[in-house]
């Protein structure tokens, strides 16, 4: 049997229960693939495979927490540092009740590949909890935060693991992380990224992650003599990733026309309203219900199907496997000419592989949404020479970064003899400079 396929073997057999970390070794494994069978030997004789797959640390820890009624609770902790060849281990922490360690897994080992692909010294990691900050008190937030840190901060720190955001975890818990993780080891250090401007924080890190989807988006279309403007984009999700996304969709000359949250989706054929959507999700946390009655010419319907909208361009901003094989039927149907996913992992296998035959230009998360952690590295850089840029100055590096990605994994496409399989392009891009880094550094 091949490297390739025994490691998948062997990751589904020593790591069960855990599909979405299958689904994602399987993903990078079979797009490297080209790489590894031209010297197979030489890696299995340094199980190379069993390196990258296993992380290098697994810390899973109690977080136990008092409600405002003095009630106790207890959450699972995670944080899964998975490979430090290139950088400090870096990547978000994730607060939602479907949280385990499988989902961690696959986002760390994600990470590994999206983080080598900004060009930066960042290594990939991941952490969070079972925490469900849906409903819960600012009060009951921070204590949740404080114990989540309690355990976290011995094995974090600048030069070490820098953690951030991810879904539920936006400014108002980096900012009761921080306060925790100072106060515990007194020191004032860019341990955390997303951080409040005024203590340390970037310029443009709140918008980079839709932003930079945008800015990558644009150049995969631009390669291909396709121009933006005046196309009709669909989004899902109405959090941190989707509302930059839109904006910059708009900004950029686009229509984007949907959004959605975990109960229901909104389609608003004047296009979405970026100031309404901001002032429902972000300032009073409610649903999308919300957003509809304030426009009477918006639809809201509950459940999902944003896909089944007409549409040129499809960001999935929500979650992993949130674009399923019908919906990228009914998306070809429709004529859709684009899918970036500005989520982790949001297209099954099967709904990639549908899209990319039918002629789809598909480009995956680990390149399209890689501008948060590019901007993550920039604020680690301005915390590092305790200086803050302009917001201009971090978008233009923002812009540079998500080109080069573009060409980068483009060229590795090419040159590997898969031309416009940005999949493939992307993976064989990002393992290769892991790989250099961990061939130089031995057997660790
Ligand atoms: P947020 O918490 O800000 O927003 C998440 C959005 O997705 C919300 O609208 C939420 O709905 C919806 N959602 C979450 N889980 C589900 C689910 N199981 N089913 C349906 N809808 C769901 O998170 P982000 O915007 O930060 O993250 C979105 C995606 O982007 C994630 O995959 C994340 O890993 C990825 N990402 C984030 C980056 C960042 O910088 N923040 C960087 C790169 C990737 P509701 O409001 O109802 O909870
Ligand atoms: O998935 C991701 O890249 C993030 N959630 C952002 C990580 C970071 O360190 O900014």
């Amino acid at each position: 049997m091949s490297y390739i396929d025994e490691t998948i073997e062997r990751v589904i057999q020593q790591n069960p229960s855990q599909p979405e970390f299958h689904q994602a070794v399987k993903e990078v494994l079979e797009s490297i693939r080209p790489v590894i069978e031209k010297d197979e030997e030489k890696y299995r004789k340094n199980a190379l495979l069993e390196r990258l797959t296993t992380p290098e640390r697994q810390i899973l820890f109690r977080v136990p927490w008092v409600d405002d009624n003095g009630q106790v609770h207890v959450n699972n902790g995670y944080r899964i540092q998975f490979n430090s060849a290139i950088g400090p281990y870096k990547g978000g922490l994730r607060l939602h009740p479907s949280v385990n360690l499988g989902i961690i897994k696959f986002l760390g080992f994600e990470q590994v590949f999206k983080n080598s692909l900004t060009g930066l010294p960042i290594g990939g990691g991941k952490g969070g909890s079972d925490f469900d900050p849906k409903g819960k008190s600012d009060r009951e937030i921070m204590a949740f935060c404080q114990s989540f840190m309690n355990e976290l901060y011995k094995y974090i720190g600048a030069n070490e693991d820098v953690p951030a955001g991810d879904i539920g975890v936006g400014g108002r818990e980096i900012g009761f992380l921080y306060g925790q993780y100072k106060r515990l080891t007194n020191q004032y250090e860019g341990v955390l990224t997303g951080k409040g401007l005024s203590y340390g924080g970037s310029l443009a890190r709140t918008q980079a992650t839709g932003y930079g989807l945008l800015y990558i988006t644009e150049e995969m279309l631009k390669a291909n003599g396709i121009d933006l403007k005046g196309k009709t984009v669909v989004v899902s999700g109405a959090g941190n990733v989707a509302t930059y996304a839109i904006e910059k969709a708009w900004q950029l000359g686009a229509k984007p026309v949907t959004c959605s949250d975990s109960t229901g989706w909104v389609y608003d054929p004047d296009g979405i309203d970026v100031a309404l959507l901001k002032e429902v999700k972000e300032v009073r946390r409610a649903r999308l219900t919300e957003y509809a009655a304030k426009k009477p010419k918006a639809q809201y319907h509950e459940g999902r199907g944003v896909w089944s909208v007409k549409c040129d361009v499809a960001l999935p901003c929500a979650t992993q496997n949130e674009l399923l094989i019908d919906d990228a039927k009914a998306l070809v149907k429709n004529g859709c000419i684009a899918v970036a996913e500005g989520a982790n992992m949001p297209t099954t296998i099967e709904a990639t592989q549908y899209l990319q035959q039918n002629g789809v230009l598909f480009i995956p998360g680990k390149a399209s949404n890689a501008g948060g952690v590019a901007t993550s590295a920039l604020e680690m850089s301005q915390n590092s020479e305790r200086l803050s840029w302009t917001f201009e100055e971090v978008d233009a590096k923002l812009k540079g970064i998500m080109i080069n990605i573009f060409h980068n994994l483009d060229k590795a496409a090419k040159d590997y003899g898969y031309e416009k399989n940005y999949v493939v392009g992307a993976n064989i891009a990002g393992f290769l400079k892991v790989l250099d880094a961990m061939n130089c550094q031995g057997i660790v």
